[in-house]
């Protein structure tokens, strides 16, 4: 096999695709999965994957079709099944011949490409490399640091979205077993405003939508999210709307290729045609605007209201809300002056997007990080609901709330406990296995990194991710972590949180999504729930990557035997012989799970119900709650831009998988910043000019990220963009989102210097 080497930039530009998917979206990833693994090995993973009986696509959490296609994966998905199927392996002896020390000099790509982990590996205190150690010996070394705690609420367990539900349970059950809720998540970087802002006005913090939904709404906004990369599939359901009548309106500060047309390429106009034209209106917003955005589209809803009385749905709110005289009253207060600012569109846009709403008799909304990661993404999504609820668009078909999930698993993970607060089934759990579970709120991803540096946590555990390169403030996440006793990735590739490590540290390697998971009662299932609340099985099919490889069930129940001890309340060894134990207990103790081994047996899986679909709101007031939200937007000073940090079309998170971002046009580099070629005249730069990127926040204090080349894009004016995790250096730990403490990796306020070499 080549040596791997450190990619460096080279940037080339070609003119931004206006259309996604179709036959070149096939031949990427061919390519892609041909580099990692044999022909025989890339044709049996592709075929297995979202197959009622295969596996379920790691790339993202969009649901299904019940009506599957053959090939029912895309590029994205496939380029990120096949980066797991690859047949490069991570040995010993790699890490005899690299320090920890060189491998920290290394980029997150070459890290990733090294291949499968592939047995448990120590480093010991003082030591310079990682060292090979047998399971029981892993396991016996965490109990025995757990336990030596002062507290148990000096361990942390970081969780990410790809665990399935199986062993999100029983890793949420053996923390609070041990004594603690400090179970950081991905979503706390991720939907957190989506859960706070719709917890808090329909009383669950889910989406309200399913498939069939989508396919028949009138009128779809699509705002903050790029499906064309990250949720490739759903561009088909988009597809569909568009062949049943719908509309679809596009709110994005950039023109996203996948949001103006898509060529499907599994029917034979996609292959051959000009495909489909997605949005019907596409607002480029200027980033943060978001909120002003609607807060306008719901006065105008007033005033037509005003005029013909039929504009909003009374029965609705008079039935099922409360709070809207306080709306009313709020929104009267908002003025064209401050949206048209704030938002960079023109009254004539807003105007045309409410002509269509008052046109449609169903709207959902879409929408993702560009949302979420703002410090007012709560009350956008919250002002989100309120557009919707004028005029009876929640609870009723083709309507409703849709928060497009990132990882494959993040919403299963939280309904199955992982989360810093305790369950709302607490007692329940406490009842089933016989003891008493903390009640104090723990740890969440920026508050355990706060933690950490204060030396209140000592020992993390991260399954699943790559919390150093996923959190906010990269120096501080990492002195967090280099100042733990112990820290301990559970993992099946390796990445920059296997080189950021504590006095000792521990690499667990693990059966990934697509492996066979075979156990004492023979071959196992998991089960996952998608981003429209179906829960399904997930069967993999390759033969692992290892046969050193424990599953994440297993490595869970190993090590809550070395801490806690075999309790008969628990049978440890009993859940990892047989997984149908799990869900046995997953059934009495979860709510909408009963009966959960029978009825996950059934092809496609079952629905959880959504109570705001029976219109049952469990707020305080048990009614749907219309909230007045201040006016905010990102104000940058003169000299200043927003910049966002988002991914490339080949990344999956923290991971490159190639340097190009071929529907933006970018090939061969990372380090760019995307700028509106005027902004860049007006700050006197130029195109193609390497700069140091300097973002500047309210408590006065500034950061760096040094050599990015700049490009000139055509971004909203004021709004500029360049890839995360490099840029994560950019945001300190203290800018979080109110409400959710989600890091504002979207909204940075920065200024260019000239690069000094
Ligand atoms: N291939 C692939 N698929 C993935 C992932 C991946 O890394 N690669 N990650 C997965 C995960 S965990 C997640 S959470 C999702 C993420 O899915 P997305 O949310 O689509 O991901 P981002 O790349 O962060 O893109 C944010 C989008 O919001 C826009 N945006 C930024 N700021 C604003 C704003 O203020 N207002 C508006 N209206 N728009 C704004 C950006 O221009 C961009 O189009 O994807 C999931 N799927
Ligand atoms: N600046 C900025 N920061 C962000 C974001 C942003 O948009 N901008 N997005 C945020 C979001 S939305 C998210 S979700 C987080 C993502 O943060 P994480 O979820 O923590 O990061 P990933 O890159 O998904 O983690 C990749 C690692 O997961 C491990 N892995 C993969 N599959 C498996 C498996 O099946 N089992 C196990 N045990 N391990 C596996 C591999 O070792 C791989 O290296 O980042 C957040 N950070
Ligand atoms: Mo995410």
């Amino acid at each position: 096999m080549s040596e791997i080497e450190d990619p460096v930039d080279d940037l080339e530009v070609s003119r931004p695709k206006t259309w996604a998917a179709g036959v070149p979206a096939v031949a990427h990833a061919m390519q892609y999965s041909l580099g990692q693994t044999s022909p025989r090995r890339t044709a049996l993973t592709l075929m297995a994957v979202n197959q009622v009986k295969g596996f379920d696509c790691p790339g993202c959490a969009w649901p299904e079709d019940k009506h599957r296609h053959k090939n029912e994966y895309c590029e994205n998905g496939a380029k990120h099944v096949n980066d797991e199927a690859t047949s490069r392996r991570v040995t010993r002896e790699f890490f005899a011949e690299h320090s920890v020390a060189d491998l920290d000099e290394r980029s997150d790509y070459w890290l990733n490409q090294q291949g499968r982990l592939t047995e448990p590996m120590v480093k010991r205190p003082g030591g310079t490399h990682y060292e090979a150690i047998g399971w029981d010996d892993a396991f016996e070394l965490m109990g025995d640091e757990l336990n030596g705690l002062a507290s148990p609420d000096e361990a942390m367990f970081y969780v990410s979205g790809r665990l399935n539900n199986e062993a999100a349970f029983l890793l949420q059950l053996f923390a609070r077993a041990y004594g603690t809720n400090n179970l950081p998540d991905c979503s706390n970087m991720c939907h957190e405003s989506s859960g706070a802002g719709l917890g808090q006005t329909l009383g669950i913090g889910k989406g309200s939508v399913q498939l069939d939904d989508i396919h028949h709404s009138d009128l779809i906004f699509v705002v903050g999210q790029n499906p064309g990369t990250n949720h490739p599939r759903m561009l088909t359901a988009l597809e569909q709307t568009k062949k049943n009548g719908g509309r679809i309106i596009a709110v994005n500060p950039l023109p996203e290729a996948g949001l103006m047309r898509f060529k499907n390429p599994q029917t034979p106009r996609g292959v051959v045609g000009n495909g489909t034209k997605l949005a019907d209106q596409f607002l480029q917003i200027r980033a943060g605007g978001d909120l002003a955005l609607f807060q306008m589209l719901n006065r105008l809803l007033l005033e037509s209201d005003d005029t013909t009385g039929d504009v909003l749905d009374h029965d609705y709110i008079a039935t099922h809300t409360t709070g809207f005289d306080e709306l009313s009253a709020h929104l009267r207060g908002v003025t064209w002056e401050q949206v048209l600012e704030a938002t960079g569109l023109t009254r004539a846009e807003i105007e045309q997007v409410h002509e269509q709403v008052l046109a449609s008799k169903s709207v959902i909304v879409c929408w993702a990080m560009g949302l979420t990661q703002h410090r007012h993404g709560v009350p956008t999504i919250r002002e989100i609901v309120n557009f919707l609820m004028l005029r009876g668009n929640i609870g009723k078909p083709n309507a409703g709330v849709c928060p497009v999930r990132g990882h494959s698993n993040v919403q299963g993970d939280r309904t199955m406990g992982i989360w810093e607060q305790p369950p709302p089934w607490t007692e329940t759990m406490e009842a089933e296995f016989g003891f008493s579970s903390p009640k104090a709120v723990g740890f969440d991803s920026v508050h355990g990194v706060h933690a950490m540096r204060e030396g209140r946590a000592k020992v993390f555990v991260g399954v699943a991710g790559n919390f150093v390169r996923a959190m906010s403030d990269s120096a501080a996440t990492e002195e967090a972590l280099r100042g733990c006793s112990l820290t301990v990735q559970i993992s099946t590739k390796l990445n920059r949180s296997h080189t950021v490590v504590g006095e000792t540290a521990l690499i667990l390697p693990t059966l990934g999504r697509s492996d066979r998971d075979v156990q004492a009662s023979g071959l196992q299932y998991v089960t996952v729930e998608d981003s429209m609340s179906c829960v399904h099985r997930s069967h993999g099919k390759l033969p692992p990557a290892s046969k050193d490889l424990l599953s994440e069930v297993a490595i869970v129940c190993r090590l809550a035997q070395a801490t806690l001890g075999e309790a008969p309340a628990i049978p440890w060894s009993e859940f990892e012989a047989d997984y149908d134990t799990i869900r046995d207990r997953i059934g009495r103790v979860v709510p909408g799970f009963g009966d959960f081994n029978k009825r996950i047996k059934k092809p496609g899986g079952f629905t959880l119900p959504n109570p705001v679909n029976e219109h049952v709101y469990r707020t305080p007031s048990g009614k749907a709650t219309f909230t007045a939200n201040d006016f905010d937007w990102l104000e940058a000073p003169p000299g200043h831009l927003i910049l966002q940090s988002l991914r490339s079309h080949d990344q999956w998170n923290t991971i490159p998988y190639a340097m190009n971002d071929r529907y933006r046009g970018i090939h061969n580099a990372r380090r760019i910043v995307m700028v509106n070629p005027a902004d860049l005249e007006e700050l006197g730069l130029t195109d193609g000019g390497t700069v140091d990127i300097v973002s500047v926040w309210e408590d006065g204090s500034e950061r760096r990220a040094e050599g990015f080349t700049l490009l000139g894009y055509p971004a909203a004016r004021g709004s500029a963009a360049a890839y995360y995790p490099e840029t994560n250096v950019l945001v300190p730990l203290e800018s979080v989102a109110a409400d959710s403490n989600t890091p504002t990796s979207k909204g940075i306020v920065v200024r260019f210097e000239p690069w000094d070499e």
